[in-house]
């Protein structure tokens, strides 16, 4: 069954046609109502009436992220703050943030694409939804409760944290999803595990995970440890929140874009220009029927491949492969391009180590070097250090081998390293620090 099979399933053409309509609408208010998109367009010599076919977004200016930040707090609105229902912000961790804004429709139409990725991803009226994600100025909370609720789910809003409570009220709760970052669900499942309770015998049978990237093993090592079918949600502030897009439980491989309510292209990282499907680079996405905060060509930072082939679930909607990560989070070591999902690939394929790591990436001279911080499992540890050495050696050479990277491997007792309650920090750049201070 299909939430919304009208416009989940509509044949590409007419998609593209509904697209079209609601691009030039956007344009034409962004234009009208937000002086930095009018500044833009007119330095680029672009009207509104120029937009005459989707292909002609190219000539559109785009919008980073710095330039959102400058115009903080409501700048970029494009409503007066009397029909603005809610406000949103980023979770940059330096600075102001990025503040948003929603109408009344703005919110319907959030939780309605809410409400179809949770039921691409399996969900049914009558599926109890544990929503760990945190609630707040971010957007993961709130942004699953109203679609979880439009659903007809049983929305339970437990937010971050607090590992214990999350285990009990899953159990009492007689929860059937769970959502919240990759990263925590980890950590929920270790903590259990501590506890001497098993998550198996729950009745959960689905994850949502996002917010954060992860990989293809985390989501074995997810499904295992908690037996259930772990998917891929993606959304960012700026353009929405949580369901822009989602993995549908047929298919699992790749998200499917809500395409009637965005532009998705993918550009090249460094010259901006679109890349045709089935090739890597930097998406970039135009809001079709945000009123409060439209965006046009947003350089989201994250780097995926769009693809066009049909998916067996009938949608029609174009898919994105999971994200390999964020542009400003790829690390360049010794000229080798690297992701920490890459890393975490490799780490979570070598069994006597536990999944929980963080990299650490320093200069030594006119050098990078990394270092990978990762936990041996308890028997790993019992071993002693001698076997220990010899697992991390043979780690090093797999990441040598597969990514192309030397780095060292350091191999901690349990529970050494940090544990995520929300976005796992993956990387510390000491590199950053040192330019800082
Ligand atoms: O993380 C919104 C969200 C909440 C998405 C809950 C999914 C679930 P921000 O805090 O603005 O919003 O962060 C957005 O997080 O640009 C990506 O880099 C990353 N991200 C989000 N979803 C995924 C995902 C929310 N499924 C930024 N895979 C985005 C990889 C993701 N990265």
């Amino acid at each position: 069954m299909i939430f919304d099979v009208d416009h989940e399933t509509l044949p590409r053409e007419e998609l593209q046609a509904m697209q079209l309509r609601r691009l030039q609408i956007t344009v034409e208010r962004c234009y009208e109502t937000v002086r930095f998109y009018r500044e833009a367009m007119d330095e680029l010599e672009i009207k509104p009436h120029h937009i005459k076919t989707l292909s002609d977004v190219k000539f559109l200016p785009y919008t980073k992220k710095e330039q959102l930040r400058d115009n903080y707090p409501f700048g970029m609105f494009a409503v007066p703050p009397d029909q603005v229902a809610r406000v949103h912000a980023s979770s940059g961790t330096t600075g102001k943030p990025i503040v948003v804004g929603y109408t009344r429709r703005d919110i319907a139409n959030w939780s309605h694409m809410v409400a179809r990725s949770l039921s691409a991803a399996g969900l049914r009226p009558g599926d109890r939804l544990h929503n760990a994600f945190g609630f707040g100025l971010f957007t993961g909370g709130m942004g699953l409760h109203y679609g979880a609720e439009a659903l007809g789910l049983m929305a339970i809003p437990m937010s971050g944290g607090q590992t214990q409570k999350q285990i009990m009220l899953l159990a009492d709760f007689g929860a059937t999803a769970l959502c919240c970052t990759p990263s925590y669900a980890l950590n929920i499942a270790e903590e259990a595990e501590k506890l001497g309770f098993d998550m198996r015998k729950l009745s959960l049978r689905i994850g949502l995970f996002g917010a954060e990237p992860w990989s293809e093993e985390m989501r074995y090592e997810l499904e295992s440890r908690l037996q259930i079918d772990a998917l891929d949600i993606y959304g960012l502030t700026e353009v929405m929140g949580p369901g822009v897009g989602v993995e549908c439980r047929e298919g699992k491989h790749g998200l499917h874009l809500w395409e009637d309510h965005f532009l998705i292209e993918c550009v090249d990282v460094d010259t901006g220009e679109p890349l045709p499907y089935g090739e890597q680079g930097e998406i970039a996405i135009t809001t079709l029927t945000k009123e409060a905060f439209p965006v046009l060509r947003f350089r989201t930072r994250d780097i995926s491949v769009l693809e066009q082939a049909p998916c067996k679930c009938g949608r029609t909607h174009v898919r994105m492969r999971r994200i390999s990560g964020r542009s400003d989070d790829m690390l360049i070591i010794r000229g080798v391009n690297v992701f920490p999902t890459q890393v975490e690939a490799i780490l979570m394929r070598t069994e006597t180590l536990s999944p929980f790591y963080q990299i650490e990436v320093f200069r030594e001279g006119f050098l990078d070097s990394m270092v990978v911080n990762v936990e041996a499992s308890p028997p790993l540890y019992a071993k002693g250090q001698e076997f220990m050495d010899r697992v991390s050696a043979k780690v090093q050479k797999d990441l040598k081998d597969f990514i192309g990277i030397t780095c060292r491997v350091q191999i901690h007792p349990t529970g050494t390293v940090e544990r995520s309650m929300g976005k796992a920090m993956r990387v510390v750049d000491h590199r950053k620090k040192a330019a800082q201070s």
